[in-house]
């Protein structure tokens, strides 16, 4: 049995929570880290050594690292048919979504959450919030051109490449108090992806 450990409103929970959903593999989910605690404890450390959600042992492997988590059980428990995409191509171009969005969408929306999610109103910085704003829309727009050829992150079909920028893309919407630019082909994409069930189980919640 898959056992993911990991807070249900982060970012990086959720992507393997959807990704375990959409790939129909039976898990139990274990509260962690924020208000739970948990990832300060001995057990937890002797999985994940950083104290971070999320972390997942399946069937004895212990694996952490959110994106490592998704391409894993995508390769252990999917197919083309699934999250898998059909050729070498399509797997290298989801591959480099995937590590793009890490590196460029992934601090400006953790600034973004910190400060208009989890801090009140009084205690904001506008400053820091102006700044990730701006550098989050700019950096989106490479995203928007990415889609100007194809439907997906994973080529022609839904696959491994969408789930990490399904999840901060959701999230940066959910974000009510910044403003967001007119981008058709994201737009679209996310309206494909709030048809799908697991989506909108784990990802298009209410932040908290
Ligand atoms: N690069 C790591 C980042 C993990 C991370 O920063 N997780 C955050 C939640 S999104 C965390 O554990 N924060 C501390 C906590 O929740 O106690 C990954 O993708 O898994």
């Amino acid at each position: 049995m898959l056992t993911i450990w990991g807070r249900k409103n982060s970012s990086n929970v959720k992507k393997v929570l959807w990704c375990a959903d959409e790939l129909e593999i039976p898990f139990d989910q274990i509260n962690a880290g924020g208000s739970f605690g948990v990832v300060d404890g001995d057990e937890y450390r002797a999985k994940n050594p950083n104290g971070l959600v999320p972390c997942i042992e399946d069937d004895g492997f212990v694996l952490w690292e959110s994106n490592a988590i998704v391409r894993y059980l995508v390769a252990r428990y999917g197919d083309h048919s699934t999250l898998l995409p059909p050729t070498l191509e399509d797997r290298a171009s989801a591959d480099r979504w995937m590590d793009w969005c890490s590196t460029s969408l992934a601090a400006p929306l953790t600034v973004l959450i910190t400060q208009l999610v989890r801090t009140s109103e009084g205690e904001r910085d506008s400053a820091k919030i102006t700044a990730a704003a701006a550098q989050f829309a700019d950096a989106i727009q490479v995203a928007e051109h990415g889609l100007a050829t194809t439907q997906w992150f994973s080529g022609p079909s839904f696959g491994v490449g969408d789930i990490p920028l399904g999840v901060v893309i959701d999230t940066w919407y959910a974000l009510s108090h910044i403003e967001h630019p007119a981008l058709p082909a994201i737009e679209a994409w996310h309206r494909r992806l709030k048809l799908r069930p697991a989506f909108k189980q784990w990802v298009a919640v209410p932040l908290t």
